[in-house]
């Protein structure tokens, strides 16, 4: 079996979810390829040393402009805050590398639509891409959209995504690079409503058209950051302005003519990673939880009346989407199984040459709805079309 050859830029806290996707997808999945976990990129030779240790990539180095024109390298996982993300996925495509870019695709719609453009001509020389909505990889995720294709909700009418976190409730916590817009383009918005935004328009097939919203940054500043990185920075004594919003609220108009409202916050006390999305329908319902992910549920109207109710589907049987090559029925996935399902469906799409989805454009019309609900808020929260 002839391999992949991966080179990942970045080693935080994604750089450790996608190291266990490469890791165990060749393990679990018969893929076409091999991933050969080859190539590890970051800044700092020591901390890159002993992440390559860790997840067992075979080399490092400190200049992905090098590592993207290795020959020896064939696919590029970029892990980087966004600010990065658009100069590394064009230097990768130029040198003829397969890329997997993480979410949001970029920090401004210009450079999604650069990128996007990059991608769709690197694509008609076999070039392919792909955006980590990894969210959209689990499989009650899957086997939602399904039953919306089957018909089973009927016609669309409200959806509702809510992606509710907590970490950043002490007003302490340090100032992180996903606090300053000119690292992470957006706050919530873009770092988790994007999520939202992708999840609901993979399980309903419908897209957003116009959307109302308001941005509101509710500590405007924080400790910079100490020791550490990420999310687990410490606090130093210095002090800087939050640049991002820190709660995102909109509601939206799809193309259907369904009606959603949607939350993206890291100020949900007590709310851990509670992603949620709820679909509702002529026919009937349903009503996901990422803090509950191994669990849908189906409410169906076309129940006999005294028999309907919102019912728990465990989606770990093997019928289930991805489920057949982990545990028996009722034995649980958890967050890295997205991780490791992108590698899945990523790999075979590079073997056949066909184009993995989501691609960098589908990506793009998320950027453009994260810009749109920016336009919105700043405009009084007046309706605004994606365009
Ligand atoms: C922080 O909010 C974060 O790590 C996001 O950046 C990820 O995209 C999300 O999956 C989990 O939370």
């Amino acid at each position: 079996m002839s391999t992949l050859r991966i080179a990942m830029v970045g080693h935080g806290f994604m750089g450790a979810a996608h190291s266990q996707g490469w890791r165990v997808a060749p393990r679990f999945f018969d893929l076409p390829l091999r991933p050969e976990m080859h190539l590890l990129v970051g800044r700092d030779p020591s901390k890159t040393e002993d992440a390559a240790g860790r997840w067992g990539w075979a080399q490092t180095s400190t200049d992905w402009r090098e590592a993207v024109q290795r020959d020896d390298v064939d696919v590029v996982d970029i892990v980087t805050p966004g600010d990065t993300h658009a100069e590394i996925a064009l230097a990768a495509l130029a040198a003829g590398k397969h890329v997997i870019c993480e979410k949001p695709l970029a920090n401004t719609v210009a450079e999604a639509v650069a990128m996007t453009r990059a991608a769709e001509d690197a694509a008609t020389r076999g070039v392919l891409s792909m955006v980590g909505f990894t969210y959209r990889r689990v499989p009650a995720a899957v086997f939602a959209r399904q039953l919306v294709a089957e018909g089973r909700l009927g016609e669309i009418r409200q959806v509702r995504a809510e992606y509710l976190q907590d970490w950043l409730t002490d007003p302490e916590a340090p100032l992180t690079w996903r606090l300053q817009k000119d690292r992470a383009g957006s706050g919530s918005l873009g770092d988790i409503g994007a999520h939202a935004i992708d999840m609901v328009e993979y399980v309903t097939g419908s897209r957003l058209e116009s959307v109302s919203g308001v941005l509101e940054t509710l500590v405007p500043e924080r400790p910079l950051l100490g020791e550490g990185v990420g999310l687990s920075g410490t606090a130093s004594a210095e002090r800087g302005a939050v640049t991002v919003d820190d709660v995102a609220l909109f509601h939206g108009r799809f193309d259907g003519g369904a009606l959603g409202s949607f939350e993206a916050t890291r100020f949900r006390t007590g709310r851990k990673n509670a992603f949620r999305f709820e679909i509702s329908g002529s026919k009937g319902a349903l009503s996901f939880d990422m803090e509950r992910m191994n669990e849908l549920e189906f409410y169906d109207a076309t129940a006999p009346a005294l028999e309907q109710g919102f019912r728990r589907i465990l989606v770990t049987e093997h019928e289930h989407p991805y489920t057949g090559s982990w545990w028996p029925t009722g034995h649980m996935l958890g967050y890295e199984h997205g991780f490791t399902h992108q590698v899945v469906d990523f790999v075979p799409a590079v073997a056949a040459g066909a184009q993995p989805r989501p691609s960098f454009a589908e990506a793009l019309h998320v950027q453009r709805v994260l810009d749109a609900v920016e336009r919105s808020s700043a405009a009084g929260s007046a309706w605004t079309s994606i365009g």
